[in-house]
């Protein structure tokens, strides 16, 4: 039904009969599974949509690498510093590569980046909490790059091309943080100590129901998600991939020989699937309107990264100007 739809603006979607001649083409270059490519017509509301999903995902990234770069120099072995020095910097190609695509939609890398310091522009809910333990390491890449990979596979598919094709490569990587994170904890747990299982278990406590908050609100809270289906930058609804997500890691959880801070978390063998109990939404609001654990440290460490920076930017501009000068 989706697929037939577009925006009216008035939060109605439009059949094809009612869409204008350019719309129309449009929507059906979508239904038929051809990309949308930069120079091609768009409407302006698609165009703000990738936008703030591209841009925002971008931010994600970048303020995904401070929870961890907390552990750099705390990494109990040269091989894991190794491994997680390596995963911060893939996310940071991982922002890049998103803001490139945000840029083919015409938007502006430092007015967007300007959005996220003074609070204007969203990021993952996730980064706002802190990371206070080794086994927090383990837990971040095993369930938030669980999740992201949940999140961003079906986006492979996205109507899109410039983010359709950023995403391959980003899958590609976040799959090895996923399972580094996951070596991290089973290591823990199968050659640990009782403190350090123990560690395990409050790191668990800590990310499981923030983990399950990443994918957005439940379906019928998602004032975005009709529109972006119809348009198919969105594959599958939130509460579908928040279900995908428990269903594949609720058996490697039992494989930690861990628990999962939910007593309603049971296998229904009818449906199939995972039954999990209620998520307190007013804490994922909370988080999302900057009142969370940690949103005044990230934007503040990013603003500081930045400002920092400038001397560095500077140089490469005028190292450019420099060579151009030369070559004339
Ligand atoms: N946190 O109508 P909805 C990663 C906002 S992982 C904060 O459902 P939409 C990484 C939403 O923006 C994470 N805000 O929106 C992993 C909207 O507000 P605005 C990054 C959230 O866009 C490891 C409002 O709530 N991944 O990168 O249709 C290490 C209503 O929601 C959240 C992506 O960004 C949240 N969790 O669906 C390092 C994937 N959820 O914008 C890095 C791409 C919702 O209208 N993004 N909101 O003011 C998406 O797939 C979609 O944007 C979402 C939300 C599923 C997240």
């Amino acid at each position: 039904m989706y697929a037939q739809l577009v925006e009216t603006g008035s939060n109605k979607l439009k059949t094809l009969d009612e869409m204008s001649p350019e719309e129309r083409q449009f929507q059906e270059r979508i239904n038929d599974e051809i990309k949308i490519e930069p120079k091609n017509w768009m409407p302006d509301a698609y165009r703000k949509t990738l936008i703030r999903q591209i841009s925002q995902h971008a931010h994600s990234e970048i303020v995904g690498m401070l929870p961890e770069g907390n552990w750099l120099t705390r990494a109990p072995t040269l091989k894991r510093k190794l491994q997680l020095m390596a995963k911060i910097q893939d996310e940071a190609g991982h922002g890049l590569y998103l803001y490139s695509a945000m840029e083919t939609l015409g938007a502006d890398r430092d007015e967007e980046i300007d959005k996220l310091h003074d609070g204007r522009a969203k990021y993952s809910s996730i980064f706002n909490y802190p990371t206070l333990n080794w086994a927090d390491m383990g837990t971040v890449g095993w369930l938030v790059d669980g999740a992201a990979i949940v999140n961003q596979v079906p986006l492979q598919r996205t109507s899109y091309g410039p983010y359709a094709r950023a995403m391959i490569r980003v899958c590609k990587e976040e799959s090895f943080h996923q399972r580094q994170g996951y070596q991290i904890l089973l290591t823990m747990m199968q050659e640990g100590t009782d403190d350090q299982k123990a560690m395990v278990q409050d790191s668990i406590n800590r990310f499981w129901w923030p983990a399950l908050m990443m994918f957005g609100p439940s379906d019928e809270n998602s004032p975005n998600s009709a529109q972006s289906m119809a348009w198919k930058i969105k594959r599958h609804s939130n509460d579908e991939l928040r279900q995908r997500f428990l269903d594949q890691t609720v058996p490697q959880l039992e494989l930690l020989g861990c628990t999962a801070p939910d007593p309603d978390l049971k296998y229904n063998q009818e449906t199939g699937h995972y039954e999990f109990g209620e998520i307190d939404w007013q804490e994922f609001f909370d988080v999302v309107k900057g009142n969370g654990p940690c949103n005044r440290e990230r934007v503040e460490a990013r603003r500081n990264a930045i400002d920092n920076g400038a001397w560095v930017r500077e140089a490469a501009v005028a190292h450019a100007a420099k060579r151009q000068h030369r070559a004339a």
